[in-house]
């Protein structure tokens, strides 16, 4: 069976929906430390799961024959800087205690989701490299710098095969982002869409590499299913769909509502965000696995506006 942690997150609504349809209901099990979360997945099982908790984790994978484990759970870029210890706690503990769980219980395979936010002001800014040099200024990109080397250890001393990609922001109109310095890109949307103007938190010409949901759960799916010979990452691999600014996306939102206004107003994200890059190379990604992203800024849009009002009506 797949178990995912932080199922209620971002990633993890749209992850375990796509889980369901590739492998069957029956086989994935969603988990969450929020056990309300449990109404978000009638369709496969839920399990109220704590990662830090590595007594139950171990239990929920020897009881339920888990043989693979998504790792999601894990605070982002803007809140983990409001509580940096506790965000550098849960977001390396819980991974350290999987991976040694890994090992012991010889899982499968492990996907964890690395980020962008490793590099920092000493990156380059453009086309920023599989191996480009990382010099993270935020606890999330920190812990996510440290969290990679350790899933290279175990793979490298315990053949643990744990498999990881650097996402860009995540845009997805299915779940609400929580935390991240890339949420404006999902708000903007809704903003637009209920006729209400949008106030940005980052200035209008910050670029950032961005990527719609879809193309990161094809990615996520495409990279587990590789063989595990053609692996040649094991840090975590550098992914690239698009990169715009505030103010790209709103004039790409002002072609289908006109009157969409926007004001900028940045906040410490904006500082967060001037340290990351603005463009990814992932050229490592398309030779290993065949990444090839398939949505760009307009392909986006409209898909969103499309299907976001009658995502909306249901609830
Ligand atoms: C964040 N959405 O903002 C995440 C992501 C590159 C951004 O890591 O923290």
């Amino acid at each position: 069976k797949i178990l995912v942690t932080g199922s209620a997150g971002q990633l993890g609504t749209e992850l375990i929906q796509m889980l369901c349809e590739v492998y069957g209901p029956d086989a994935i099990i969603a988990s969450d430390i929020n056990h309300n979360a449990a109404k978000k997945f009638p369709f496969c099982s839920f399990i109220a799961l704590d990662v830090m908790d590595q007594v139950s984790l171990r239990k929920v994978i020897i009881s339920e024959n888990v043989t693979q484990v998504y790792h999601l759970a894990a605070v982002l870029s803007a809140s983990a800087e409001q509580k940096p210890l506790m965000a550098w706690d849960l977001n390396m503990d819980s991974l350290l205690i999987l991976l040694d769980l890994a090992k012991e219980l010889k899982l499968d395979k492990i996907f964890w989701p690395s980020s962008i936010a490793v590099f920092g002001k000493e990156s380059p800014k453009e086309n920023t490299g599989q191996n480009s040099v990382q010099t993270p200024n935020t606890v999330y990109g920190i812990s996510k710098m440290a969290g990679e080397r350790w899933c290279d250890y175990y793979h490298q001393h315990h053949h643990v095969d744990v498999r990881s990609i650097r996402f860009p922001g995540l845009i997805g109109y299915k779940a609400k982002p929580g935390g991240g310095t890339t949420d404006y890109a999902v708000d903007i949307f809704h903003k637009a869409i209920s006729g209400a103007s949008f106030q940005s938190f980052l200035k209008k010409d910050t670029r950032l590499p961005m990527m719609y949901m879809p193309d990161a759960i094809q990615a996520t799916l495409d990279l587990m299913e590789a063989p595990k010979e053609s692996i040649t990452v094991r840090s975590s691999y550098n992914l690239a769909a698009m990169s715009f600014t505030p103010e790209e996306i709103y004039l790409e939102l002002k072609k289908y509502y006109p009157d969409f206004s926007i004001n900028y107003v940045p906040d410490y994200r904006q500082e967060i965000a001037a340290n990351w890059p603005q463009t990814i190379d992932d050229l490592q990604a398309r030779k290993d696995w065949n990444w090839q992203s398939k949505f760009d800024l307009s392909q986006m849009t409209k898909d969103i506006l499309t299907n976001l009002p009658n995502w909306l009506d249901k609830f």
